[in-house]
């Protein structure tokens, strides 16, 4: 097990000595123009990935797993900055859906739209070929109810998209251009379904038309009408300038919600909400020293001497999972910026570092908390790579995480591997791979253990690792694998990347701490029955998890919903029926994959 904060800072030393010699100009965002001035591009300085002292944290084993590919993608853009959104949904009973974006046209990609596939508990379906929607869109989210009711959200302008039972039947469309009543004005967003009875829809994302500021709005009915809408979160302007695009994560557990914000010229921000919305509260995780900073009209000048500073920041992919304590937990790559002269601001793609947070830990400078980096595979004291893709974020990034029942913290990013090429003759256009890894946390984050690589080949190209948020006895991952480092929207230098198909792999790795072999053996007896106030509950468990309490009429319709934090033994839940209809209900308790049911009357 590493221990997180001495890690952190043992390896603090090492990053600054080389972040210095890479350096690139913010490139601008894909797809928007800005009113902002452009950045101006500067002699590449040395595209050498500087050395550093030998990696503590190291890990050549493979985690036990099969890949199986479920779509492809030609378009390879699946992030602007490194994060995506919410895209592999567990259902909790065995079925899993996933979404990805989806364009196979290069070079305009007039087809591209959401690629999504099903696993129905035995099979995956067949590889679409193409997008669910009737329009162009990208940089879906899934999500669903309890009754099975699955929603996507998707890009420019808002797009909702939904269907009644998951995995089959035709999407009914809300496209957000010709929408007559009001939807979100947000691009690139992100989503969650959540709320006490698992059918609230909380989005955020890009608010082109206000300062790109990041606003929240929230649907309590699928997405067909939205009671809060654009909404800023509180302070806001107060450390961040604008909302960069695709620096934001989302999660919701019952009636608590949350979000965060950051990326490399602005500060890492929480907002919490534990009334399903209505209210928050804001946390700096890691405050920006200059923030709210416009970079096209000031330099990055900290201590004032009017000599611009190179800053040491976070990059804009990031994860965020609320745990069963309603804890929040971050993880975000990091990297620097550095603006000398107005407008040119640069950051430090070979900055390498994933950091880790949580609420229970010191807010304001999550800098120096690093719990993964580059690894030393050969042992030689020194990273060995030609060059890389830089997907506008650091070296060791994208990261994901998920929970589980027993509350241990699961996480994947992606890190560069040493001593790989993709064999171009061309110095501008060797680069080396970069491979998925995988790790976990037992006591709430505080400890990991060491990663382990997810399968696949030194030389593929392996990024945009993202699991489902719940966890059981898989983690539910898929990922995109390619045999060429980098994407084609964001080339190193030049243009060395030529549009060809990218994999979209799913695989289950399997839980390694606990969860995989115990059958719950779920028993309960309820009373009185036939019932017309008060449904007591008796249930046992063999472990503890958090079990859903559901009624379902004859029609399959459910009734009643209810979350609840169930211990190892004996539990007691007391049900309200006074608002259902009469008749004939199933009671089902819902354990991970694991459903217990016992029929009921109410009159
Ligand atoms: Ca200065
Ligand atoms: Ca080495
Ligand atoms: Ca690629
Ligand atoms: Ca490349």
């Amino acid at each position: 097990m590493k221990k997180l904060l001495l890690s952190g800072l043992a390896l603090t030393v090492c990053l600054s000595a080389f972040a210095q010699n890479t350096r690139e100009v913010q490139s601008r965002l894909i797809e928007k123009v800005r009113n902002r001035t452009a950045p101006v591009t500067k002699p590449s300085e040395t595209p050498i990935i500087p050395l550093r002292a030998a990696n503590p944290i190291v890990s050549q084993s493979r985690a036990s797993m099969v890949e199986i590919p479920i779509g492809s993608t030609v378009y390879d853009l699946q992030s602007n900055y490194g994060s995506v959104g919410n895209r592999v949904k567990n259902w909790g009973d065995g079925t899993v859906s996933a979404v990805w974006t989806k364009g196979d046209q290069a070079t305009a990609y007039p087809d591209r739209g959401t690629g999504y596939n099903y696993f129905n508990g035995t099979n995956w379906g067949a590889a679409p070929t193409a997008r669910i929607e009737t329009f162009r869109t990208g940089w879906p989210n899934i999500g669903g109810t309890p009754s099975g009711s699955e929603h996507s959200i998707s890009h420019t302008p808002l797009n909702v998209v939904y269907r009644g039972t998951k995995g089959t039947g035709a999407w009914t469309e809300l496209p957000g251009a010709t929408s007559t009543t009001p939807v979100p004005a947000v691009t690139w967003p992100r989503m969650v379904v959540g709320g006490a009875n698992g059918t609230t829809m909380h989005v955020i994302g890009n608010e082109n038309a206000n300062n790109f500021y990041v606003t929240y709005s929230r649907s309590q009915d699928g997405g067909l009408t939205w009671d809060l809408l654009n909404i800023t979160p509180p302070n806001f302007a107060q450390y961040h300038f604008e909302g960069s695009v695709d620096g934001y994560d989302i999660d919701s557990r019952g009636d608590v919600v949350a979000f965060i914000l950051g990326g490399f010229s602005e500060s890492l921000t929480l907002w919490k909400s534990t009334d399903n919305g209505t209210t928050w509260t804001t946390t700096v995780v890691n405050e920006f020293p200059l923030a709210p900073w416009d970079y096209n009209t000031s330099i990055s000048d900290v201590d004032g001497d009017g000599v611009a500073d190179t800053i040491p920041t976070t990059d804009s992919g990031m994860s965020l999972v609320i745990d069963n304590n309603g804890v929040c937990h971050i993880a975000v790559g990091s990297t620097r910026v550095l603006c000398e002269a107005t407008p040119d601001v640069s950051y430090f793609p070979g900055t390498d570092g994933l950091l880790y947070w949580n609420e229970t830990m010191p807010a304001g400078d999550i800098t120096n908390n690093l719990i993964a980096v580059l690894e030393d595979i050969d042992g030689s004291g020194v990273i060995e790579v030609p060059g890389f893709g830089t997907y506008q974020a650091g070296l060791t990034g994208m990261p994901s995480l998920g929970v589980d029942a027993l509350n241990n913290i699961h996480l994947t990013y992606s890190s560069l591997i040493e001593n790989t090429t993709n064999g171009n003759p061309d110095p501008a256009c060797e680069e080396s791979f970069r491979n998925v890894y995988y790790m976990y946390s037992t006591d709430g984050g505080m400890n990991w253990a060491n990663p382990t690589r997810v399968e696949g080949s030194d030389f593929d190209e392996m990024v945009h690792p993202n699991m489902a948020k719940r966890v059981d006895a898989c983690i539910h991952l898929i990922y995109h694998k390619d045999g060429e480092p980098g994407n084609t929207f964001q080339p190193q230098t030049g243009n060395c990347d030529a549009p060809g198909q990218v994999d979209v792999i799913y695989t289950c790795i399997t839980n390694p701490v606990g969860l995989n072999e115990v059958k719950n053996n779920v028993t309960m007896n309820i009373y009185p029955n036939p019932v017309a106030n008060i449904l007591n509950v008796d249930f046992s468990m063999v472990q503890g998890n958090n079990v859903k309490i559901e009624m379902v009429d004859v029609l399959g319709k459910v009734a009643y919903s209810q979350s609840v934090t169930a211990f190892g033994g004996m539990n007691n839940v007391k049900v309200d029926v006074k608002g259902l209809a009469s008749g004939v209900y199933s009671l089902n308790i819902v354990s991970g994959n694991e459903v217990t049911s016992a029929k009921v009357v109410v009159r």
